[in-house]
């Protein structure tokens, strides 16, 4: 037993996806009697949605610690991070437009209920107007937002939560003890949640292979592919003309100071795993003081995850395209604008891109069982797309850094530097 958990849980993960793949395909499409374990995985991943987004938005906010430090930091840094989340997102809807990935997968023949076609077709036909939705924004009822799992409104909810702990200053102490030890809790609820991963991804995997095929796995494949490639372009487009544009830093030693904490990120899949790491190479390698880096890596860790809006554009597309939906420019904007809400309410734990999915699904009538077909490869996308947020965080703070005199250029890890 305790060899099984020596062994990386990714490690476990692509073990399970190949093996599910072999079984599958040697199975048929009598695999399908095991997917029951997948839907059963991906019940826990619904499960984590609402508390994981309270407790860690709250207390991400919150830690701010001073609201003053929103001042001439707080606002460049909001402000990056939100137009880099939007350009991330909508890298996703155009990277998915252009090569409809998901055009490859006869959706109907998921074996779906028709319970839950109907369920998807009623989301779509009743899909809020735009201008409910900003009207929804408001959680009238945070209880009952919590029980829709409502994830836009408990955004709105948690944010303000933590902005008036920030506020009652002594006062509010306490109340930021609790969410402080309930998102310790929550992430890791998630991390034994995540245990589950191998057995999940085992038996979604083979219920794919053996009752869709090999153009199913092609499909998958290719989104894989381009989730990669989405976040190659965020890195190398957006992140470097930031540097060389704003921050007017030589790229390749931004790079170089970074890739310490790009390599733990990949391998751990989690922004918050990483954060120590992130935070010594923005101080030591790039240069930026301790007040700046400490605020927008920390607040960057817990909403800024860019990697994970280019892939919620990308994945909705593809779920959409799997399913034969046609998306008009009003659900492309909705995607948009939920994309980088999902992101920022997503924890920097592994999977939580594939949390925030139910959010926008949801909102454009994407049926969700499209998380059964992804989540057996998510974990390998998810490590590019972690790799993508701690260095967007890393980029924002040298940004901000260099803009508010922050920036010591004399510890920028130099290329002549062994
Ligand atoms: N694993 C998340 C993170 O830590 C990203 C994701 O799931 O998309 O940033």
């Amino acid at each position: 037993m305790n060899a099984w958990f020596r062994i990386p849980l990714w490690q476990r993960v692509i073990a399970a996806l190949i093996l599910g793949i072999i079984i599958g395909y040697l199975w048929g499409p009598g695999a399908a009697s095991i997917k029951i374990i997948g839907d059963i995985f991906i019940a826990f991943i619904k499960m984590l949605v609402v508390p994981l987004i309270f407790f860690s938005l709250v207390a991400g906010v919150a830690s701010i610690g001073d609201l003053r430090k929103l001042g001439s930091v707080g606002w460049r840094a909001m402000l990056l991070f939100v137009i880099t989340g939007q350009m991330s997102v909508w890298m996703g809807l155009g990277i998915g437009t252009l090569t409809q990935p998901g055009a490859g997968i006869d959706g109907a023949s998921m074996a779906l209920d028709q319970a839950a076609l109907e369920r998807a077709q009623d989301r779509r036909e009743n899909a809020q107007s735009f201008e409910q939705m900003i009207l929804e924004v408001v959680p009238s009822s945070p209880v009952q937002v919590m029980a829709d799992v409502n994830v836009l409104p408990l955004i709105v909810f948690s944010l303000l939560i933590g902005i008036g702990i920030l506020m009652a200053k002594e006062d509010g102490e306490p109340v930021l003890k609790i969410f402080e030890s309930g998102s310790v809790v929550m992430q890791k609820v998630t991390m034994v949640v995540m245990e589950l991963t191998p057995f999940g991804v085992f038996a979604l995997m083979a219920w794919v292979a053996g009752t869709l095929g090999i153009d199913a796995l092609k499909a998958l494949g290719q989104l894989v592919f381009l989730n990669y490639l989405g976040c190659f372009l965020i890195i190398g487009i957006i992140y470097a003309g930031m540097i060389k544009g704003i921050a007017r830093l030589p790229v390749v030693d931004f790079f170089r100071g970074i890739v310490d904490a790009m390599a733990v990120s990949y391998s751990t899949a989690s922004s918050n795993a990483t954060l120590p790491v992130t935070l010594r190479c923005a101080e030591r390698n790039l240069g930026v003081s301790r007040s700046v880096a400490s605020f927008v890596v920390a607040l960057g860790a817990t909403i800024n995850m860019n990697g994970t809006a280019m892939y919620l554009g990308l994945a909705t597309l593809f779920g959409a395209q799997v399913f034969g939906i046609d998306l008009s420019w009003g659900d492309y904007l909705t995607i948009s604008i939920l994309g980088t809400l999902g992101a920022i309410g997503a924890a920097g734990i592994p999977g939580s891109g594939l949390i925030m999915m139910v959010l926008v699904f949801g909102a454009v009538g994407v049926p969700l069982e499209t998380i059964a077909l992804v989540a057996g490869i998510d974990r390998i996308m998810d490590m590019m797309r972690t790799t993508t947020n701690i260095t967007g965080d890393a980029a924002v703070a040298v940004t901000v850094a260099s803009l508010t005199g922050e920036l010591d250029r004399a510890e920028l890890i130099s290329a002549d530097d062994v």
